[in-house]
């Protein structure tokens, strides 16, 4: 055992989080990724530039400054093209995506499947709710049309609240880390203690907080007791593993530097990952070893296989496969 301990467990069972230092190894796991994520940009600038939407492809800049003009000149976030996942809905056979190997390697990191192996059981699966949050200074980004940053802080909500609920005993655990450090002014994740042992939580499609109307899908603060929320900074190779019921979000990114975080979820394997359409793989088994997925190619093409499933179906406002479960209107989203 790597780096699981019994206080890794009591914290999590107590708390609803735990964050363990040092599990993933910043040369060998987190470099090559941000190596990885150089060739994306480099695929994004060139597709922007064939479309005359850059002036230029800025080859010369370094990643973050080059990421951020690109987000500038263009007034758009091109989230899409870093994620290591689909959207819900109008998919093409060629919606930008990014299922690298250096990526994969991380997903079956023995050290954090280590951890996971505590908190979930010797059968674990790689749950497909996972995603890349790249979140340059919110003082150099654009405003949307509400007057919010083009990618700013997360609102309130479980991670529960994102699946269906055929998935509502399933073991998911949440696993987040940073390919940078994230000190608490760049905006790490924002946990309540505690919550995960209350219930899933109504998650409002939007919510007024005192005067203002903040637009996006959010848990109503009257809801939990949001003054309890405590930032996790973290530096690179810390991992903080979180239960699906704690409610969480992010702090905006006052820094000067580029926040980038990896949240990725596991679960017991068999149980119902929550979002069907998009393929979970076994990533640790102690009773089947050999059904452990290894191979990044094998991976990549689940999802180049999903990708072309979905440019099938749940197009224009039709929805095939169901991947949310909330509704407008309930009262508690009532000021
Ligand atoms: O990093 C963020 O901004 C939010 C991450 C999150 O919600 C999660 O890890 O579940
Ligand atoms: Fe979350």
């Amino acid at each position: 055992m790597a780096v699981a301990t019994k206080s890794v467990v009591s914290d999590f069972q107590e708390q609803g989080f735990v964050k363990v230092k040092g599990v993933l190894d910043p040369a060998t796991v987190l470099d090559p990724i941000i190596e990885e994520y150089e060739g994306v940009l480099d695929d994004l600038a060139r597709d922007l530039y064939e479309d005359g939407e850059i002036a230029s492809e800025y080859k010369a800049l370094p990643f973050d400054a080059r990421i951020l003009k690109i987000y500038q000149e263009t007034g758009r976030q091109h989230a899409q093209y870093f994620d290591f996942s689909l959207p819900f809905q109008d998919v093409k056979e060629d919606t930008p995506c990014w299922f690298g190997p250096a990526v994969f390697n991380a997903f079956v990191n023995e050290n954090l499947l280590d951890v996971l192996e505590q908190l979930i059981g010797p059968e674990i699966s790689s749950n497909p709710v996972q995603h890349v949050r790249i979140k340059p200074p919110e003082k150099y980004l654009p405003k949307t049309e509400q007057g919010q940053p083009l990618i700013g802080a997360t609102l309130w909500h479980q991670d529960h609240g994102v699946v269906v609920p055929e998935a509502d005993e399933t073991n998911m655990v949440t696993v987040w880390f940073s390919l940078t450090d994230t000190p608490v002014e760049s905006g790490p994740l924002n946990v309540v203690p505690g919550t995960h042992r209350g219930d899933l939580l109504t998650h409002c499609d939007s919510y007024a907080h005192n005067t203002t109307m903040v637009q996006g899908r959010q848990i109503p603060e009257k809801l939990f007791p949001y003054r309890a929320a405590t930032p996790l900074p973290t530096e690179r190779g810390d991992v903080i593993f979180m239960h699906k019921r704690t409610v969480h979000g992010s702090l905006a990114n006052l820094s000067e530097n580029m926040r980038w975080s990896f949240d990725l979820r596991y679960h017991n394997t068999g149980a119902h990952s929550g979002r069907v359409a998009f393929p979970e793989f076994v990533a640790r088994s102690r009773s089947n070893p050999d059904s452990e997925l290894r191979d990044p190619v094998k991976w990549h093409d689940m999802w180049m296989d999903c990708r072309k499933r979905m440019s099938k179906i749940n197009q224009g406002g039709q929805f095939d496969i169901p991947f949310g479960r909330w509704e407008d209107g309930h009262p508690d989203c009532e000021n």
